[in-house]
């Protein structure tokens, strides 16, 4: 059987940073996190399976991954999950093929699309799988077992998604504490879920802007376990947007109140960064040029004397700038400016993963 799935990448406005330590193998997060979902931006997978034993080949990129890869630890670690909890995985051998359509300017890879993609493809290739091909809550907890931010990639509508921490009094123990069956629910209560689709707000615009990097970076992963251990303003943070920022911000996407959810687009990107910078040891993902498209927004933002565009920062310098249709081409001047032209793609919300006949191979 062969399966080929789509899936989009797509961009934090409330960011997650950090798994609950007695969960960290189920990446279950500390807190909820709200993101929109990338138009154009996405993954392409092929998944032939057949009957075997749980062996895995997977080509990224066209490239073999092998097991001195760092993907081949992902893949292999995600594998040796969704092996215990659906313990059928392991009667198919798995050919997977997974490509990346980013353009080039954009040159953001992703670990959302991809394990959206190769969980929306998995699911449509195993038989066994066919009672959960619909539920999206569910498969959005199995991509996060792969990468946190993948199950904001999985619910179908795409648009603005909400990815659920799941938190209840049952975090107070560890998964071995607990029943199968209790297992089981607790690591599928972290979902996520469109709140509104792409069609919701059409004037939204999302400009990926790639910076050049020099500097070594720290793997997201290791970044937010050292945050989450010592942090000493972790829980006020976590507190802080999963108590006020979250409800505000949902209800600014749905008034669709531009200028109001910039201020807090803006804010929960410094908040990460603030929290990545005062870990011990620091965690630096911007650069000079972050900072002057941190500078350039805030002064075009000044000078129209309200807020018309917004920046946001994930692990890494590359920023992700929204703004409103009319303002777009002024945008795309200004950052034009800072990166070239080449550095520079605007898109807008988009739809989530879905399949397709044109298979990879
Ligand atoms: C986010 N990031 O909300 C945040 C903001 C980076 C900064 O999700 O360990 O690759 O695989 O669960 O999903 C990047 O972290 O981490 C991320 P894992 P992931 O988009």
């Amino acid at each position: 059987m062969k399966v080929t799935a789509v899936a989009p990448t797509n961009i934090a406005i409330l960011k997650y940073w950090g798994k609950h330590p007695l969960w960290e193998k189920y990446h279950i997060p500390m807190k909820s996190s709200l993101s929109f979902t990338v138009d154009g931006l996405y993954t392409k997978t092929t998944v032939e399976v057949e009957k075997g034993s749980g062996k895995v080949s997977f080509t990224l990129n066209g490239r073999e991954i092998t097991p001195d890869m760092k993907e081949y630890e992902y893949v292999e670690d995600f594998f040796g999950k969704i092996g215990r909890l659906f313990p059928f995985v392991k009667n198919y051998d798995y050919k997977i093929v997974s490509e990346n359509n980013f353009p080039t300017a954009a040159g953001f890879a992703s670990s959302a699309s991809g394990f959206a993609a190769l969980v929306k493809a998995i699911v449509g290739a195993v038989e066994e799988f066919s009672p959960y091909r619909d539920d999206d809550r569910k498969l959005s907890a199995l991509a996060r077992l792969g990468s946190g931010s993948a199950s904001r990639s999985i619910p179908r509508e795409g648009g603005f998604v909400g990815w659920w921490r799941g938190f209840g009094p049952h975090f107070l123990k560890e998964p071995e504490a607990y029943s199968e069956e209790e297992r089981w629910n607790i690591i599928f209560s972290s979902y996520a879920e469109t709140l509104y689709g792409p069609d919701h707000w059409p004037e939204l615009r999302i400009i990926y802007v790639k910076v050049k990097k020099k500097e070594k970076k720290v793997k997201s992963r290791a970044g937010m376990r050292q945050t989450v251990k010592d942090h000493p303003l972790y829980k006020d943070w976590i507190d802080y947007e999963e108590g006020q920022m979250k409800d505000t911000m949902i209800r600014l996407v749905r008034e669709k109140r531009f200028p109001q959810l910039a201020e807090l687009i803006m804010r929960a990107s410094n908040n990460l960064h603030a929290m990545a910078l005062s870990t011990y040891r620091p965690i630096i993902y911007m650069n000079e040029t972050s900072h002057a498209i941190i500078d350039a927004i805030h002064d075009l933002n000044l000078e129209k004397g309200e807020n018309v565009a917004a920046y946001t920062f994930d692990a890494g310098p590359n920023a992700v700038v929204f703004t409103l249709s009319q303002h777009e081409n002024e945008v795309l001047s200004l950052l034009r400016e800072i990166v070239g032209g080449e550095n520079v793609f605007a898109t807008k919300p988009g739809r989530g993963p879905y399949y397709t006949e044109e298979h990879l191979f």
